[in-house]
């Protein structure tokens, strides 16, 4: 098989697989994935307790895609004023990715069902990655400087003791990464 043919082919298939939602308690509205925006973030990158981008602008509906660079990142729902612990009973998680090299072997995506800012960090709390800078904002509102993420990240520095997860995996899906030998 000619090498670009296998690549189209594995495209497809990898695909068909992102559009499955594996986790059947979430009901994402009824869009074609195929015509959705991916938006991705990336965990963890160049070793440092970053997410990048930190902050996001997604229109309603489409994806965000987390990937996982070593060691052994997260990501969680919170809020803007209580920063590292999660948002409410049903505040996404993704689960931890534990990294050797490279990234993960799977991500973790979620849907943008409105305008509203969200709000999430890493759960790690060997090294305190919420307090030293993992957190982030989908949709950010820009004309309310108090809730801006750099007040986020300032009440985040302060936060003491671990940072809290929800019990499993919920609110997204964590699927095969589509693009396992991207450069990041
Ligand atoms: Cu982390």
């Amino acid at each position: 098989m000619h090498s670009s043919t296998l690549f189209i082919t594995l495209t497809t298939a990898l695909g068909l697989v992102s559009a499955a939602p594996t986790d059947k308690t979430y009901n994402p509205t009824k869009t074609s994935a195929a015509s959705r925006t991916t938006h991705t973030v990336i965990a963890g990158r160049g070793g440092r307790l970053i997410f990048d981008p930190d902050n996001v602008v997604a229109e309603v509906g489409s994806i965000v895609e987390f990937h996982f660079n070593p060691l052994n990142h997260s990501v969680v729902e919170s809020s803007f004023d209580t920063p590292c612990q999660p948002k409410d009973a049903d505040s996404f998680f993704s689960g931890f990715f534990p990294v050797r090299e490279g990234q993960s072997d799977e991500v973790f995506q979620i849907e943008v069902k409105d305008t509203r800012p969200i709000w999430f960090y890493c759960a790690q709390n060997n090294n305190a990655h919420c307090q030293s800078g993992m957190t982030g904002v989908i949709n950010q509102n820009f004309d309310r400087q108090e809730f801006s993420l750099r007040a986020h990240k300032e009440l985040a520095a302060e936060v003491e003791g671990p940072s809290g997860v929800q019990g499993g995996i919920q609110g997204g899906w964590r699927i095969p990464n589509p693009n396992p030998l991207g450069g990041f």
